[in-house]
């Protein structure tokens, strides 16, 4: 069995995603996402240069050897333009394995764990009292795990503060808009979101929040804390990961249950806060770290720690991710939570597939492969449109993280 075409299809139904498809002489063929938001067209080229020439002759059903290849064979290792590309083939090669062997994905990886898989919603609102009506709306729609972001008053543009229902998408213009931040105006006004929150929908539904990396560790500390009487499920991301070891000095001021790791590409970002069990929740996901074959190995070293998994699940990551995810999650024994913002009428148009929401949770679909498809003549009707990220200034001008 060889492969014979790998073509990269890019398509921007309301906003971008790169996606890979393998096709083998059998005529079964396997799709996988390379999205990278704000990104796009590295990946593409790497694909497209590096990688096709490669596949093409290959035996698709050498999953581990491919994957192997791409990393060590590349010398350059990690980084998220090469983990997305090589997530791409490998996603795409489980699809191809599962399809001939007549399997949804998850029974290949081992079985169902569950019957469903718990998702989160993005609750997002201008201020405090809109936050507070859009959570009971998600609550209202059945959704058992809900994430809260809010405005920050005397904060323009504050991270999370949504434009338009349900479709939150930060990558917004050609060039990044600039966005304000300030740390001691987060800092006061976060708990009284909280608190409103419990007040109002009681302590039955799990809440969320995201930092966004905006944070020292001492001040992630202290926001930790200070939530600690509104039973999180989990803070995320509140300081930038590259050092690890910050971890250590938050984790000794707060039990409020910490994820990190939308960001990560390997297992060995995420080493240290593993092994020392600094943090509750692992964020990485099968597009950003590696595909299938990469996550299993960083959710299993998880497991050892009671660490669960929590895969990132926003909208830059394309319907062939969530359906990728989906199956992991059904199978992960060490399963926590999957983020789900839906996309769009438009985007679910160009990509079919099994999943659906029902009851606060997402169901897999039972179709052979990861169950999701792309239509390519729709695809092609919408082009590549060039957009970035936001990027974020204290307000003094010093340029912080977003
Ligand atoms: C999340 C995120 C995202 C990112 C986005 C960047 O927790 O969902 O932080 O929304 O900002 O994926 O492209
Ligand atoms: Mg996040």
């Amino acid at each position: 069995m060889r492969i014979v075409d790998a073509k990269v299809i890019i398509t921007c139904p309301g906003r971008n995603f790169v996606t890979l498809k393998i096709v083998t002489d059998q005529g079964v063929y396997g799709i996988g996402d390379a999205t990278l938001n704000g990104r796009e067209q590295a990946v593409v080229a790497y694909l497209q240069e590096h990688v096709v020439p490669l596949l093409i002759g290959r035996d698709p059903r050498r999953i581990e050897d491919t994957w192997q290849l791409l990393y060590r064979g590349a010398y350059w290792r990690r980084g998220p333009v090469t983990m997305r590309a090589i997530a791409a083939v490998d996603v795409a090669l489980w699809d191809i394995k599962a399809k001939m062997a007549g399997l949804p994905l998850y029974d290949l990886l081992g079985g169902k764990s569950r019957e469903g898989v718990l998702v989160y919603g993005h609750a997002n609102g201008g201020d405090i009292a809109e936050t507070l009506d859009e959570v009971e709306r998600y609550v209202g729609l059945g959704y058992k795990a809900i994430r809260a972001q809010s405005g920050i008053p005397g904060v323009e543009k504050a991270y999370g503060v949504g434009r338009g229902d349900m479709y939150y998408e930060p990558a917004d213009a050609a060039l990044p808009t600039e966005t304000i931040w300030s740390t001691t105006k987060y800092l006061n006004h976060t708990p009284k979101l909280f608190d409103a929150l419990r007040d109002r929908v009681g302590f039955d539904v799990d809440l969320l929040h995201d930092a966004h990396h905006r944070l020292t560790p001492m001040e992630a500390a202290r926001l930790g804390r200070s939530l600690e009487p509104y039973n999180l499920f989990w803070l995320e991301d509140v300081t930038p990961a590259e050092n690890q070891e910050a971890f250590r000095l938050i984790r000794q001021h707060t039990t409020t249950p910490l994820a990190v790791g939308e960001i990560f590409n390997t297992i060995w970002d995420c080493k240290d806060l593993l092994q020392e069990q600094l943090v509750d929740f692992i964020r990485a996901t099968i597009v950003g770290a590696g595909g299938v074959t990469h996550l299993r190995r960083i959710a299993d070293f998880a497991s050892v720690w009671q660490i669960r998994t929590g895969c990132h699940g926003a909208t830059d990551l394309s319907p062939v991710t969530m359906g990728a995810a989906l199956h992991f999650d059904t199978w992960v024994p060490n399963f926590g939570i999957q983020e789900y913002m839906r996309h769009s009428p438009e985007t679910d148009a160009v990509f079919p597939h099994a999943y659906h929401f029902e009851n606060g949770l997402l169901f897999p679909g039972d179709t052979p492969g990861h169950g999701v498809e792309i239509d390519e003549a729709l695809a092609a009707k919408y082009p590549y449109e060039p957009k970035q990220l936001p990027v974020a200034r204290l307000e003094d001008g010093t340029m912080w993280n977003w």
